[in-house]
């Protein structure tokens, strides 16, 4: 369980527009899941990055009047202004128009056309830009994407390169069954289940879009930016070279449960076609919302990412969406109750914990640390020490930092209970608490 390799990733993100609330959930819990991994003692990899090419970035970069390249260079630039902000301890930053990952990508789709899983076929039907991906009828709602309801559904109709997905779901399905664990949280099992049930091949390449990377051996084509983006867990980490070995597989791939079938159904497919193996895992967390909205670029519901940060700074940031989004459900983002939770477990419960302490040390102990036998404090840590590492190895951040406050409100009671400023008068006094490590 510890002391190994582990190689986390996150979805990297489209380089369409700046960085918001919900692309900093994501980087924060994978942060918070990678710094963990670390202590427990793991060799960790931690990677995130940006997703540059397709029609939603060059069709932002043409609305701005520059060059695509120009502008996801400066797209790339403000979300690493922001990582570094939010603290995201990141060993590598991928972008997918680097040239170490285009051999990637030559090289899956020379693997994959090896096996003969690629034809070339014509594909007719609905494109939702905002998704990057087709839409059967069934998946729109009044005609359009439920995920971005403020675009417009394209009608495409090209000759494509083609996957033979299709023929991956018997064994995308003994991988559910054998390895149940692979898809996380639990609860989005069966919804990939039925994806795979429905599998279908599908068009990975375009003839009418130029921003993209080439398809090898067919000028006329670029790489379907789907299969593009998910080959950067490989790129960056060094493949075809062998060195990607020391890495993979990857422990964990973090995304959000909008790109699921992306993760769980085509990469899995792409690294069965390829003869590589498979990861152990993809965790698909919630999305936040706020007045009941998903935060997204298209939905204009956002907010400056930098005036949030400076409103409480970092920590207190990553404490609050940590805190306050279950890492395995959604949850709704509002500033009344960032400052509610500021002001209530950071100020109140850790601040009020922390400069007690350090007062009665300097007033009763001349600022040093006394050496203290064991108390029924330090059992109660045992306790939340356990519980914390059982909910963080099963990655539900949200309930661990409940556990750790757990603690802090149980210190606090101690402090009142034991009331060490009346035993600096009365050393010989018992010490008791009735309070309980909160769940
Ligand atoms: O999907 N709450 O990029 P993206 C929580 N480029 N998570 C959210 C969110 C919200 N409101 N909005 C977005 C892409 N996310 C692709 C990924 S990976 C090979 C390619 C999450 O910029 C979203 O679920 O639309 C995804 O995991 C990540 O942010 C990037 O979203």
């Amino acid at each position: 369980m510890t002391g190994g390799r582990f190689y986390i990733t996150t979805a990297i993100d489209y380089a369409n527009g700046p960085p918001h609330l919900g692309h900093a959930l994501e980087k924060i819990g994978a942060d918070a899941i990678a710094r963990y991994r670390r202590l427990r003692g793991d060799q960790v990899h931690f990677v995130i990055g940006m997703d540059e090419h397709g029609q939603k970035v060059a069709q932002t970069a043409a609305a701005q009047g520059v060059s695509p390249q120009q502008w996801t260079d400066g797209i790339a630039g403000e979300f690493r202004v922001a990582w570094s902000a939010l603290g995201i301890s990141y060993d590598d930053f991928i972008r997918t128009t680097e040239p170490r990952h285009r051999e990637a990508v030559e090289e899956m789709i020379r693997r994959m056309s090896a096996k003969g899983d690629l034809y070339r076929s014509t594909y007719a039907g609905h494109y939702c830009v905002g998704c990057e991906a087709y839409k059967t009828e069934d998946e729109l709602v009044d005609g359009r994407c439920p995920i971005h309801p403020t675009r417009e559904i394209q009608w495409m109709e090209e000759e494509d390169w083609f996957f033979r997905l299709s023929r991956y779901g018997p064994a995308l399905l003994r991988l559910l069954d054998e390895r149940p664990e692979f898809v996380q949280p639990e609860s989005r099992r069966n919804e990939v289940r039925r994806m795979v049930e429905e599998i279908k091949d599908i068009s990975v390449s375009r003839s009418l879009l130029a921003w993209g990377n080439p398809w090898p051996g067919d000028a006329d084509h670029t790489v379907y930016v789907w299969i593009d983006a998910l080959t950067n867990y490989l790129s960056a980490i060094g493949f075809p070279d062998p060195e990607y070995q020391a890495h993979w597989p990857a422990a964990l791939h973090v995304i959000g449960k909008d790109i699921i079938r992306f993760h769980c159904v085509y990469w899995p497919a792409m690294l069965l076609s390829a003869d590589l193996p498979l990861p152990e895992r993809v965790w698909a967390h919630g999305f936040m919302t706020m007045g009941g909205s998903k935060i997204s670029k298209s939905s204009g519901v956002a907010f400056d990412l930098g005036e949030i940060v400076d409103r409480h700074g970092t920590d207190a940031l990553r404490y609050f969406l940590l805190r306050e989004i279950p890492w395995d459900g959604d949850g709704n983002f509002s500033l009344e109750r960032f400052d509610e939770r500021y002001t209530a477990d950071l100020a109140n419960d850790l601040g009020n914990l922390a400069s007690r302490t350090i007062t009665m040390v300097q007033k009763y102990r001349g600022g040093r640390v006394p050496a203290a036998g064991r108390s029924y404090l330090d059992e109660q840590t045992d306790l939340c020490v356990g519980e914390y590492l059982e909910r963080m190895d099963r990655y539900l951040l949200h309930e661990g930092l409940s556990v750790v406050f757990g603690l802090v409100a149980e210190a606090n009671g101690f402090v009142e209970t034991a009331a060490p400023w009346k035993l600096a008068r009365e050393p010989g006094a018992p010490l008791i608490s009735t309070r309980h490590c909160a769940r």
